[in-house]
């Protein structure tokens, strides 16, 4: 027997005040918490929506060092762009809290000195890496060295982005400190250890046994690490910005972030109900929902639970939905390296175009494996599935009821056996919806919801209203209240997956009320209910629009490619000699064609000063034949000649390679003599 819960508490994951939130945080996470939250809220039932930042943590100081600001000035900027964020796209949060508040940090000191005074942690020292000149422990992502794997210069002490290992500190060769650049030393330090060895156990029984029903990549991941054995994990950290550890001797020392985020969600349900929190997480009928991306998946469901469980007083999760990655045009999305769609940025292009990003990031949620945003399936997602089904329809209704009875919800004459069957199809759809919701497959629900609308095109197309107005009127009437009925239906079953529109929308059919119940019904709207005037819900998003998108991620490409490009080393030392030996020479370029069946290849002919000479060369992905005629080029005059497709080359035009590996052809800066030496 499923069981009987009197409320829900629902967690999405804090993200780090070190940067705005991307296309990424809302698909992986914030979309499909707020769509299950507007659900169960819609159904009337008891839920507490939880968000906030996590401000504390090494990338923090990080970014604070770097821009030489205090680590607060940090998480005060990028903790309001995140919030406003969240807010612009609907994000329905009851609290959006922070972890550098008061009320957090006595929550999680509390928390540790309960674990501490119980002896739920043991205590262990260790060897660390120690920056004598900044006088302090270095975290792994401080020290900085050769990957001991591709030997690539600048690994980081936890990780080698040029070869995507991930590494410990002690492996890397020469390391450095991040900080002064001095060469660190080993040296001993005390800290607190959570250990999950001891916790083994039930966590085995409890979510092998107990939950087979998250998702198979939760399940799976959470099972090899099981499987791998767990070990002690330290809950504490040798740094200067956190939660100083609330125990004796533990002067410099801070809370691990990991240790304290967590704790975060229930500091924040006690900063918005500072007297009925408790009830939210220690009420065996409170059902507790996490939702977070695939990296976060060890700590809520491992790390997390064993915190809870040795605390005694909390429930533990009933599930933990977590999604897999989106990517972006083919590749990772990155912080560093900007390649991402930033919601501020996407808000400025797109202005109330929210729901739009909320409906493609849910259709192409990357709920069982990673995804792929393009900008050409947003475009069409936009074109053929909001603006095509869901608003055409919604049009076609609204403009139709205007037009054959004043914008009055006219009253059924008579149901034919098609009416019937269509009232049924919409019915259904509810139970599939709910359905799909309830396992969080938001993707499929969506789709589901979409077929309201599919199905309302498909009886106005049927039905043909526009030619029966000229015999029947009062066939006419049972139609368009059918129709309205299906509009309406629309408005709330979308209400959680757009939430802009489904408002928009309401206020054109002039719906105040309305509950998630309700969907499926046929007298939402009552004979003569009065409609407001109609308004396109959905705009067509043209080919330019979303070309700039692309194009603004191609020069992102092109900069990062950049910024990274390191020259290839200088070749061995030649003698003058050898360098006489090159006769290069400048020669203008008289004509220039493809090469037929040959996409890389132009061939020039080029006056070098004694006679016309034929070049073959492979610019033409970077060049068109005309760019190039009339202009003075560099070629080398006395290499062999060489057949290319059956032309003979006599020579080589030089040019300089890019970064990104194009073409730019050396051209003479001054008008010279043709065939005049270059040396
Ligand atoms: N800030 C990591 C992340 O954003 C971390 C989540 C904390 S949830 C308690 O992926
Ligand atoms: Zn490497």
């Amino acid at each position: 027997m499923e069981k009987h819960f009197k409320r829900t508490t629902v967690t999405s994951a804090l993200p780090y005040a070190n940067g705005p939130v991307h296309i990424g945080h809302l698909a992986g996470v914030y979309v499909p918490a707020d769509i299950y939250v507007r659900y169960l809220r819609l159904k009337g039932e008891d839920v507490l929506f939880i968000g906030g930042s996590d401000e504390h943590g090494v990338p923090i100081t990080i970014r604070a060092k770097k821009e030489g600001v205090t680590p607060q000035d940090i998480v005060d900027r990028y903790h309001g762009i995140i919030k406003k964020s969240f807010k612009e796209f609907g994000i329905s949060f009851d609290v959006y809290g922070r972890t550098t508040s008061k009320t957090h940090h006595e929550v999680a000191s509390d928390f540790f000195k309960k674990l501490y005074d119980k002896g739920e942690f043991i205590e262990r020292n260790s060897e660390q890496y120690y920056d004598e000149e900044a006088q302090q422990f270095l975290a792994d992502r401080y020290i900085t060295g050769e990957c001991p794997i591709c030997h690539s210069q600048g690994a980081y002490g936890d990780q080698c982005e040029s070869c995507g290992s991930s590494l410990n500190a002690t492996d890397l060769i020469n390391p450095k400190s991040a900080i002064s650049g001095s060469v660190p030393v080993m040296r001993k330090t005390k800290h607190w250890y959570l250990p999950l060895d001891k916790h083994e156990a039930w966590l085995r029984k409890w979510i092998l046994e107990g939950h087979k029903e998250w998702r198979p990549n939760v399940y799976g991941q959470c099972k090899s690490w099981l499987d791998m054995g767990l070990q002690p994990r330290a809950v504490s950290r040798d740094l200067n910005w956190g939660i100083p550890v609330p125990v004796e001797g533990a002067e410099g020392k801070v809370l691990y972030v990991w240790f304290d985020a967590p704790i975060g969600y229930i500091s924040n349900t006690k900063e918005l109900l500072p007297d009925s929190w408790e009830k939210w997480w220690k009420d065996e009928d409170t059902r507790l929902i996490h939702f977070i991306g695939k990296d976060n998946i060890v700590f809520h469901c491992i790390v997390f639970p064993a915190m809870l469980k040795a605390e005694g007083s909390y429930i533990l999760p009933d599930n933990v939905p977590s999604n897999e990655f989106l990517n972006l045009e083919g590749d990772k999305i990155s912080t560093s390296r900007n390649w991402a769609v930033w919601l501020h940025e996407y808000l400025e292009d797109f202005p109330g175009k929210q729901d739009v990003l909320r409906y493609v990031l849910t259709a192409n949620a990357p709920e069982t494996k990673d995804n792929d945003f393009t900008w050409k399936d947003f475009q069409a997602r936009n074109n053929n599935e909001l603006v095509a089904v869901f608003g055409n329809f919604v049009n076609r209704a609204l403009v139709l009821t205007g037009k054959y009875f004043d914008g009055l919800v006219p009253a059924i004459t008579e149901l034919t056996d098609y009416d019937k069957e269509t009232i049924k199809e919409f019915a259904n759809v509810k139970q599939e919806v709910e359905r799909l919701l309830n396992i969080f497959k938001f993707r499929d629900a969506q789709k589901e919801a979409m077929n309201l609308a599919r199905i309302g095109n498909k009886y106005l197309a049927d039905t043909e209203p526009w030619k029966v107005a000229k015999t029947d009127m009062s066939r006419v009437a049972t139609i368009m209240h059918i129709s309205m009925q299906l509009v309406a239906n629309l408005a709330i079953a979308f209400e959680p997956f757009l939430p802009f529109s489904s408002q928009r929308l309401r206020e054109m059919i002039n719906m105040e009320d309305f509950k998630w119940s309700d969907l499926g019904r046929i007298d939402l709207l009552a004979d003569g209910h009065k409609l407001n005037k109609p308004s396109l819900l959905f705009e067509k998003i043209e080919d330019e629009e979303v070309e700039k998108q692309v194009q603004k991620l191609l020069d992102t490409k092109k900069e990062n490619e950049q910024a990274n490009y390191k020259a290839p080393e200088i070749r061995e030392n030649i003698e003058f000699d050898d360098f006489l030996k090159m006769d290069i020479r400048v020669g203008t370029v008289l004509s220039c064609e493809k090469v037929p069946k040959a996409n890389k290849l132009l061939q020039f002919v080029i006056d070098d000063g004694l006679e016309k000479r034929t070049i073959v060369s492979g610019i033409a992905k970077f060049y068109k034949p005309n760019e190039l005629v009339g202009k003075q080029v560099c070629f080398v005059a006395n290499l062999a000649p060489r057949k290319l497709k059956g032309i003979v080359s006599e020579g080589m035009i030089l040019s300089a390679e890019d970064a990104d590996g194009a073409l730019s052809v050396i051209v003479s800066d001054r008008k010279v003599n043709p065939g005049s030496e270059v040396k």
